[in-house]
């Protein structure tokens, strides 16, 4: 091929729109935040780019290093950017790329850039929010580099000498008077870093973390792609057939793939993709799915004699329990609506999803009886256990119309009626529960005791979930009602406080409690309501004295500081019941001096978030302990 030719191709595409001053003023814009999210966009932008060059089908790997001094190198085996001299700049294409803003275009040619929402604004953006950037072209036998500071050329482009290989290598350095926080963590990386080498079948993503003495590494890579994206969400799941349905298309230009398998819950977890970007908010992909889905299986139902003539259609509910699913699609121009940008509006995007699901999945029943009878047989108890659910619901709901106040007998209401002022702790046993009562606050602190382990939602269907009495007691209690009946502006208390033992159990019950209204009131935690409390695992008294230890660490520290010696009385409480209401007060709810840690969902990564509920709560023993063993916080991806 014509080197030349190619490069001012290349060149050619990229469009000059603006410079890099704006981002540095108000970076917000460009990367949504300076916080920790901003910064781990940064990381993303760069693989990004290096992912496109992967899509066109010039790079299978792709190497992440977090650098001892917290920078963060991407390197790819890609054809190199372009460092031919840029037709309207008259500087090199790469000296474009990293200094002019939006000049992402499409480079490389078949490439998919995602342009509007917070996504796809390019290298040039981190250049700017960098203390420095540097990149290395290899390419051709010969070797480029180039420096800048806060986005700034530090030296024009220069041959550093020669390669046997092509690719780009760019290492960069956040700058710390932009970001909030500047320490990368490895967890968020290589979360993201899995999805997107899921999302792109074949290419190797390599995680290394340099910062400690040990290094740390993941390699991610999926001849399977999203097949095996949907076997990794199902793996402490029991599946009820062997096969993923895959279906892959193309109609006009946008490119479709979609993989499902079900399992033998009752929760859905479908993700829907644009661009290898997350859409938590669906939009016209995944309409056409459900679409797709709801019709197919209802045709095959009714032709196969799997749905008798009297019995009404499936709902798409009905079909999709226990359904995994990743839809993932390539369009060359998404458009995002909605408040935060993140749901497909795109039109074509929903017959082609729908087109490409409906044919194949159509044959793969055809050709699978088996698989589409256990799924069709699903849906039928879905059918009917959905019928009794909203006969259920339907008395609560006009029970609670009647008379709104017929709160949980067990519940010790506070006297305050702003919601702003009040909390709600939910106590684990009815020991702890009375101690709580006695200790309690009255004007702004009720306590609701719960007996025992609550129902495992995960594992239940709605039916038997509504008339579990704990569950009716807290639904009641905050007043907001569950799933498309929440409103939030009915909630009773601002505060939800978990208050468990500190021990396995205890976290087991506050993990059923945050399952449960991670699945009928995500928006509690979501917008912040959600509490664990923090009792102390020690009580140390000395000459009269007493102090209280909440870790191990603590303890040690306090002992430290009075003596270690054998005035010394230690006790290690195994239980909130161990306490008396007093203790309970001052260690756990007294406002001014306890501890809260407010439970907060990345949104972004629901499906991981997902896949903690169903390590913690599925049916598999072994995972549940490994990973409460593993993480001393029991739930790790919620961030408290
Ligand atoms: C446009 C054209 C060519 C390569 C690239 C872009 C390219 C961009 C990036 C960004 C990160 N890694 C990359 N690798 C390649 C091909 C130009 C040519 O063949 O000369």
């Amino acid at each position: 091929m014509d080197e030349n030719k190619n490069v001012e191709y290349g060149a050619e595409q990229i469009q000059i729109l603006e410079g890099l001053d704006a981002v540095r003023k108000r970076p917000g814009m460009y990367i949504g935040s300076t916080s920790a999210r901003g910064l781990h966009h940064l990381v993303y932008e760069i693989v990004d780019n290096a992912v496109d060059e992967a899509l066109a089908g010039f790079c299978d790997t792709i190497k992440v290093f977090i650098n001892k001094d917290n920078s963060i190198t991407v390197i790819d085996n890609g054809r190199g950017i372009p460092i031919g001299i840029h037709e309207k700049k008259g500087i090199p294409a790469v000296e474009v790329v990293f200094t002019i803003l939006h000049a992402g275009g499409k480079f490389g040619g078949g490439g998919y850039k995602v342009s509007g929402g917070l996504h796809g604004v390019g290298a040039s953006v981190v250049n700017a929010l960098s203390n420095w950037l540097e990149v290395t072209i290899h390419k051709d036998g010969k070797m480029y580099k180039q420096r800048y500071e806060k986005g700034k050329v530090m030296y024009p482009l220069k041959e550093i000498g020669e390669t046997d290989h092509n690719g780009t290598e760019v290492t960069f350095l956040p700058d710390e008077t932009i970001f909030e926080e500047t320490i990368f963590d490895f967890d968020v990386l290589k979360n993201r870093l899995r999805e997107m080498a899921f999302l792109t079948k074949g290419l190797k993503i390599i995680l290394t973390d340099l910062r400690e003495e040990e290094e740390k590494e993941r390699v991610f890579h999926y001849e399977g792609g999203i097949k095996e994206f949907v076997q990794y969400l199902n793996k402490h799941k029991d599946p009820l057939y062997e096969k993923i349905i895959y279906c892959e298309g193309k109609r006009d230009d946008v490119y479709v793939e979609v993989a499902i398998q079900h399992n033998d819950s009752y929760t859905e977890n479908t993700y829907s993709f644009v661009n290898n970007i997350t859409t938590p908010e669906g939009g016209t992909h995944l309409a056409g799915f459900k679409n797709a889905l709801t019709k197919t299986f209802n045709d095959y139902a009714r032709t196969n004699k799997l749905l008798k003539d009297n019995e009404p259609n499936l709902s798409g509910e009905d079909i999709r329990e226990g359904l995994v699913a990743i839809i993932s699609i390539k369009i060359p121009e998404p458009q995002f609506e909605g408040q935060t940008k993140q749901k497909l509006g795109n039109s074509e995007a929903r017959g082609a999803v729908d087109s490409v699901v409906s044919e194949q999945l159509t044959y793969f029943l055809e050709q699978n009886p088996q698989v589409a009878k256990v799924i069709c047989d699903k849906a039928v108890l879905a059918q009917r256990a959905r019928d009794a659910a909203r006969k259920a619901r339907d008395l609560t709901r006009r029970k609670t119309a009647l008379d709104s106040m017929t709160l949980p007998g067990k519940l010790a209401d506070c006297s305050d009626k702003d919601p702003k002022n009040c909390e709600i702790y939910i106590v684990e046993g009815d020991s702890a529960g009375g101690s709580a009562k006695t200790a309690r606050q009255r004007a702004t602190q009720a306590i609701l005791p719960l007996r025992g382990k609550i129902l495992n939602v995960e594992k239940s269907r709605l039916d038997k979930i509504l008339v579990n009495n704990e569950i009716k007691a807290m639904i009641t209690a905050f007043g907001t009602g569950i799933h498309e009946d929440f409103d939030i502006s009915k909630l009773r208390y601002h505060k939800i406080i978990i208050m468990t033992d500190a021990d396995v159990d205890g976290a087991h019950i506050a993990t059923l409690l945050l399952t449960f209204f991670y699945r009928f009131m995500p928006k509690l935690i979501t917008e912040g309501h959600v509490y664990l409390a923090q009792p102390p695992l020690y009580k140390i008294e000395k000459n009269k004295k007493v102090w209280y230890a909440y870790s191990d660490e603590e303890l040690n520290k306090i002992l430290t500081e009075i003596g270690r010696d054998g005035n010394n009385k230690i006790q290690r409480y195994k239980g909130l019941g161990e306490m008396d209401a007093e203790q309970l007060w001052e260690t756990t709810m007294d406002p001014e001096k306890r501890i809260l840690l407010r439970v907060n969902i990345d949104e972004e990564d629901s499906a991981e978030v997902d896949l903690t509920f169903n390590t913690l709560m599925g049916d598999k023993v072994e995972p549940r302990r490994e990973f409460i063993e593993a993480n001393a916080k029991f739930v790790k991806n919620l961030d408290i």
